[in-house]
C-alpha cells in the first residue's frame, strides 16, 4: 500500500494597515487631525475644515479626547480649539455637526458648561486644561480639523 504524503507549505502572511496623514496633520488610530495656528469664529473653522476635505474634531471617545488634550497641553497655544460639537438647535442638546449624532461623550472643565444661549460651540480651553467648554460661537480662536486617513497596506511579511 502506498501512502502519498503531500506537503503542504503554509505559508502565514500577515500584513498590515496603516492609516497616513497628510503632513502637517496628526494620526490617531485611522483619524488625521490639523492642530490651526490661526483663529477663527467656529463657522469659518467648519468651513476651512470642509475645504480640506475634513470636519471639526468630533470626540467619541476618552481614550480621542485624551489624545486631543494631551497634544493641546504639550503645544500649549493659548485660547481655545473648536470641535464641531454645537447646541444652537436646541439650548442644552448637544450634537456633532458634521454627523447630527447626539454628543455621548463629554468632558466638561469645570463648572462647564456655564452660559446658555450665549455660548452654543463646543471648544477645548486652554483655561480649563483643554476640558471641554461651551463659548459664543462668533469668538475667534483656534480649531481642530478632523479627517479619515488614507488607508494603505503596510509591508507584508510572509
Ligand atoms: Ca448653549
Amino acid at each position: 500500500m502506498k501512502s502519498i504524503f503531500v506537503l503542504v507549505s503554509v505559508v502565514v502572511c500577515f500584513s498590515s494597515l496603516n492609516a497616513q496623514c497628510r503632513d502637517g496633520w496628526l494620526r490617531f488610530h485611522d483619524n488625521c487631525y490639523l492642530f490651526s495656528r490661526d483663529e477663527a469664529s467656529w463657522g469659518e473653522s467648519a468651513a476651512i475644515c470642509n475645504a480640506f476635505h475634513s470636519h471639526l474634531a468630533v470626540v467619541n471617545s476618552a481614550e480621542e479626547n485624551e489624545f486631543l488634550n494631551s497634544e493641546l497641553n504639550r503645544t500649549h497655544v493659548g485660547g481655545g480649539f473648536w470641535t464641531d460639537g454645537s447646541d444652537v438647535e436646541v439650548e442644552g442638546t448637544w450634537r456633532w455637526v458634521s454627523t447630527g449624532a447626539n454628543i455621548t461623550y463629554v468632558h466638561w472643565g469645570l463648572n462647564q458648561p456655564n452660559n446658555g444661549n450665549l455660548s452654543n460651540c463646543l471648544s477645548l480651553t486652554w483655561g480649563l486644561s483643554y476640558d471641554m467648554a461651551d463659548d459664543p460661537c462668533n469668538t475667534k480662536q483656534n480649531y481642530i480639523c478632523q479627517m479619515r486617513g488614507s488607508i494603505i497596506a503596510g509591508p507584508i511579511i510572509g
